[in-house]
């Protein structure tokens, strides 16, 4: 069966337990349940984790690299969380690894503190959803899907 992952940055396991203004209610494991469901009626296997841990990212990120090149899965959602606007290796991950991959932020980070307007993964991104909430996980997950499909 096909893969879809879905990566999560750091502090994204205190989803739904603090700061409800910003990132609402929703728990990550909540957010586990909703991209299955979509996965599963894509026809896709979903491959979930959270990490604060930039290089478990990086390694996820090669292994997802992989993945696709072996024709075993679509790409990946990112919440790179805080590294966002740091990390220069995760751009180069992706970059290196030539990973089709959706970033995506629960909140609209443009309308937040000016460090959160820059981001290192961007550029490398296929796609960008932002300020949706968690329901953008499941439209990242359908963006995905519907750019690997082919015409
Ligand atoms: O809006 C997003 O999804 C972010 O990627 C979330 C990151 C933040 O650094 C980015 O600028 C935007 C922070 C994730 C931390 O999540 C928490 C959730 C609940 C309580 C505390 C942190």
């Amino acid at each position: 069966m096909t893969s879809v992952y879905v990566f999560n940055g750091p502090n994204l396991n205190l989803l739904g337990t603090r700061k409800p203004e910003v990132y609402g209610t929703t728990t990550l494991s909540d957010v586990e349940a909703m991209c299955r469901e979509e996965a599963e009626a894509l026809g896709l296997e979903l491959v979930f984790g959270q990490s604060n841990h930039e290089g478990q990212l990086i390694d996820w990120i090669q292994e997802a690299g992989a993945a696709v090149k072996a024709g075993q899965a679509i790409g990946a959602v990112l919440n790179p969380g805080a590294y966002t606007h740091t990390s220069v290796a995760l751009h180069d991950a992706i970059e290196g690894v030539e990973l089709p991959l959706i970033e995506l932020h629960i909140s609209n980070v443009h309308r937040r503190e000016p460090f959160r307007h820059h981001s290192y993964v961007s550029p490398v991104a296929s796609g960008i959803v932002v300020g949706f909430g968690v329901y953008g996980y499941v439209l990242a997950i359908r963006g995905l899907h519907n750019a690997a499909r082919p015409v």
